[in-house]
């Protein structure tokens, strides 16, 4: 060991206390692969070979906005390819799973993909183009700062489920996964990036190759969803990045902006989720089916890997009313009945359909985040005391 690397790791001793978080392990399609444990492994002289990508992020931090424009943001700071990749079908899982998370870093997470065009294990990553292929946001606002994808993280124990899209072309990829952490983002430049990355060897006979972005030009530290104040109430949250990509759907970067109306009054009760406007995936509808009709499953890959819809697929079917039950294909889909129900695509299926809270209503129709209105009466929440870390 270097007295630059003794020296490392006397400092990295000394701010153990910051307690972030890195992907410690990955479970795709069943198998379970370890994560780059940057706090072990960059010590040694001969670490493991990983399908995770090694960083020098050995404080456990992140990248701060003003480094949106440096390689840093791509897979972390000092980040090299993982050697091994691992395989997965389309429409496979990829489980990402935190060694642990605060409970205070609220904010979104989100992953994306980048063809490698080759091998991965020696990629120029500012080469590499994301789409985004999975992103949750904010969930509930009723109480200030609200529930955030990092708590349903916390919750499943500090993991999140990914589907890989069911129609993208054979390859090596590197599967970019990140959360940013908003507790301190009312400040410009306060948001923390945390991003994480591994390589992946898609199977199957997808033609799909959805259009990307340079990891460089993700974010700006001026996007909304990035350069916000979480300490009042939200009427509206839209989780940064592009467009999110979903089977049978062309990305582009035209994201439909849809976004919720007055909803400072949100007097939601437990379980109606306050999920505000964020990415409407405009070509998302091309899989739905219409009332009690099943949507295609995420496994059904003869069907969508071709580019025209199937017959229980329309651009005009979306539903809109009625109880949905069955397979769905889009994993954290909402769904609302007629503006007074809503239902969510979970595991797979439509769960039990529940009633809006009294005094709200939701966007009837299918889309990844449930917009809900508020009646006009204003809820009387005090501003909550910050806690900054
Ligand atoms: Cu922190």
């Amino acid at each position: 060991m270097s007295l630059s690397k003794v020296a490392s790791v006397l400092l990295a001793s000394a701010s153990l206390v910051a307690g972030h978080g890195y992907v410690s392990s990955i479970e795709v399609d069943g198998t379970t692969y370890g994560g780059y444990l940057v706090d072990t492994y960059y010590y040694k002289s001969d670490p493991p070979e990983l399908i995770a990508w090694s960083t020098n992020a050995t404080d456990d931090g992140y990248v701060s906005p003003t480094n949106y424009d440096s390689s840093n943001i791509i897979c972390h700071r000092g980040s090299s390819p993982g050697a091994l990749s691992a395989p997965v079908a389309p429409g496979g899982t990829v489980k990402m799973t935190w060694n642990t998370w605060p409970d205070d870093h609220h904010g979104p997470v989100i992953t994306y993909l980048a063809n490698c065009n080759g091998s991965c294990s020696d990629v120029d990553k500012t080469a590499l183009q994301f789409f985004k292929i999975d992103a949750g946001g904010l969930i509930d606002d009723t109480d200030i700062p609200g529930t955030w994808a990092t708590d349903e993280l916390i919750d499943d124990s500090y993991s999140r489920n990914i589907t890989i899209p069911t129609d993208i072309e054979a390859g090596n990829y590197v599967l970019r996964h990140e959360i940013i952490a908003l507790h301190g983002a009312e400040d410009l430049d306060g948001a923390q990036n945390y991003p994480q990355c591994i390589n992946l060897n898609v199977t199957g006979s997808g033609t799909a190759t959805p259009s990307g972005t340079l990891g460089t030009a993700l974010y700006k530290d001026t996007d909304p969803g990035i350069y916000i104040d979480i300490w009042q109430t939200i009427s509206s949250y839209t989780i940064p990045g592009p467009t999110l990509y979903t089977a049978g759907s062309t990305a582009t970067a035209t994201a439909a902006a849809v976004t919720a109306a007055a909803v400072t009054g949100a007097s939601t009760t437990e379980g109606a989720a306050v999920t505000s406007a964020a990415v409407s995936s405009a070509g998302s509808q091309t899989k739905m089916a219409t009332g009690n009709m099943g949507v295609s499953s995420p496994s059904d890959s003869t069907s969508t890997t071709s580019s025209t819809p199937s017959a229980t697929s329309s651009s005009a079917s979306s539903a809109t009313s009625g109880v949905l039950s069955g397979s769905c294909s889009q994993e954290d889909y909402w769904y609302c009945n007629g503006g007074t129900a809503f239902q969510r695509c979970v595991n797979g299926e439509w769960d039990a359909s529940q009633s809006m809270a009294a005094g709200t209503e939701c966007t009837a129709g299918i889309s990844e985040t449930l917009t809900i209105l508020a009646s006009s009466k204003r809820r009387d929440v005090g501003r909550m005391r910050r806690r900054r870390v």
